[in-house]
């Protein structure tokens, strides 16, 4: 009896219509590898930095944007960190987009991943219930998923509805697990409750978690050299 053994543990699991969960996604090796890969471009130019909200909380993780710039004050996209440094962000890696295009096929979705966003967590770091609507509407209207992948500790994952107050689910991510929303779970209210300190594989070396989302920012490649901001 031969079996294909795409995922390391347990197959793709539909937790709402568009919330794909893909549990082991990612080899040991692999995620030992994009560990690196996120130590690495947040110490490059326009790395790691710790987001301020617009009413003047800064935020428990640290991000690098690729592609385009995620504002926290403006919760909106630009070409340059305007609410840091007005440094120009580096684009999204061909390598780190081919993570995303096999999570979004894997799940019988698309994106084309014109923005990352890796967030970076300590042992206290959070992140509030929120929705993700600083895409444009056009994009998140047309179906593309954001596909996100964790590595590193494992964290306590809440997922809810449509409204903040509406029943969550909890989910531990895991490093090396798959997370997919498209469909109408795009617009789901969710957050990191905690993560679990020292919980992650010994291989990846350094302690915290990683996770980076994938997001489509252009309805279009077309549409993105024409526009460009
Ligand atoms: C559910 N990040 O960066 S990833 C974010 O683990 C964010 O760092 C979390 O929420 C993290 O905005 C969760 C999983 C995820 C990503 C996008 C979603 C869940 C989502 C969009 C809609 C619904
Ligand atoms: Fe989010």
């Amino acid at each position: 009896m031969t079996m294909s053994l795409d995922f390391t543990e347990g197959s793709p699991e539909q937790i709402f219509p568009g919330a794909i969960y893909l549990p082991g996604f990612l080899s040991l090796d692999e995620q030992v590898a994009l560990a690196r890969r996120c130590d690495e471009l947040g110490r490059a130019e326009a790395g790691f930095y710790t987001p301020t909200l617009a009413g003047g909380l800064k935020m428990s993780i640290e991000i690098v944007s690729l592609g385009l710039h995620w504002d926290a004050r403006r919760y909106a996209y630009a070409l340059t960190r305007t609410d840091v440094d007005r440094l120009p962000v580096a684009p999204v890696p061909a390598d780190l987009a081919e993570i995303a295009s096999r999570l979004a096929s894997q799940s019988g979705m698309t994106i084309i991943p014109d923005v990352c966003i890796i967030n970076r967590y300590g042992e206290s770091s959070k992140l509030g219930l929120h929705q993700d609507k600083s895409e444009p509407p056009e994009t998140r209207l047309s179906g593309s998923a954001i596909c996100s992948i964790s590595v590193g500790d494992e964290a306590d994952f809440l997922i809810g509805g449509f409204e903040r107050d509406d029943e969550r689910r909890l989910l531990v991510l895991r490093s090396g697990d798959g997370f997919v929303f498209g469909g109408l779970s795009r617009m789901r209210f969710h957050g990191i409750k905690k993560v679990r300190p020292n919980t992650g594989p010994r291989e990846i070396g350094s302690p915290g978690r990683y996770n980076l989302t994938f997001r489509q920012y252009w309805m279009s490649d077309h549409e993105r050299q024409a526009r460009l901001l």
